[in-house]
């Protein structure tokens, strides 16, 4: 059975400074990631999940086992969540993905005003996403714990816009959160990665 564990993130909690400040990360990755990893675990026991990959199970307990699938696909988003952060004002996008984005979603400045717009549009809890579905980019957005794995889409850069994830140093204005998320603490080398992982 897997046993679900908190990753350290990649860069010390003070990195992403002044877009994410240390409080956030060290409420957001040390309590709430860390709740679902106990959780997840606890919930996979219970439930004699025997999956050995975070993505089965995820897939497998989707409207099927809710507390489950809220947890594990919790720990997935927010292990890629890390993963696509770094402290990068108006960073470079490689022009790999540049045309890419140019070709599948019209230009970079279409495709970050219509991922913040798909932040602002969720409703509650959720995060927003630019996906890979069947071989072309997608910008979409899922409530609350939901993976786009889920859909058969691959995730390349998503964002959490639950409130735990930036109530701290941006308050109510979530809009201001993902324009300074998708400005300046994007990893789009990370997310090139991804683009050619899958
Ligand atoms: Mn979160």
């Amino acid at each position: 059975m897997i046993n679900l564990e908190l990753p350290d993130l990649p860069y010390s909690k003070d990195a992403l400074a002044p877009y994410m400040s240390a409080e956030t990360l060290e409420l957001h990755h040390d309590k709430h990631h860390m709740a679902y990893v106990t959780n997840g675990n606890k919930f996979i026991k219970e439930n004699n999940f025997n999956e050995d990959s975070v993505e089965e199970i995820v897939k497998n307990s989707y409207n099927n086992n809710a507390p489950v699938f809220n947890n594990v696909s919790q720990h997935l988003n927010h292990m890629h969540f890390w993963d696509v952060m770094k402290n990068n004002p108006n960073g470079k996008i490689p022009s790999e993905l540049e045309n890419k984005i140019n070709e599948d979603l019209g230009s970079v400045e279409n495709m970050k005003e219509a991922f913040i717009n798909a932040g602002i549009g969720q409703f509650g809890s959720g995060w927003c996403w630019i996906v890979l579905n069947k071989g072309k980019l997608e910008i979409t957005k899922t409530p609350n714990a939901e993976n786009p794995i889920v859909h058969g889409h691959k995730p390349l850069l998503g964002c959490d816009v639950w409130e735990h994830s930036y109530y701290v140093d941006y308050r109510n204005r979530r809009p201001d959160y993902l324009k300074a998320f998708i400005d300046n603490l994007v990893n789009w080398e990370k997310v090139t990665e991804n683009l050619n992982n899958s």
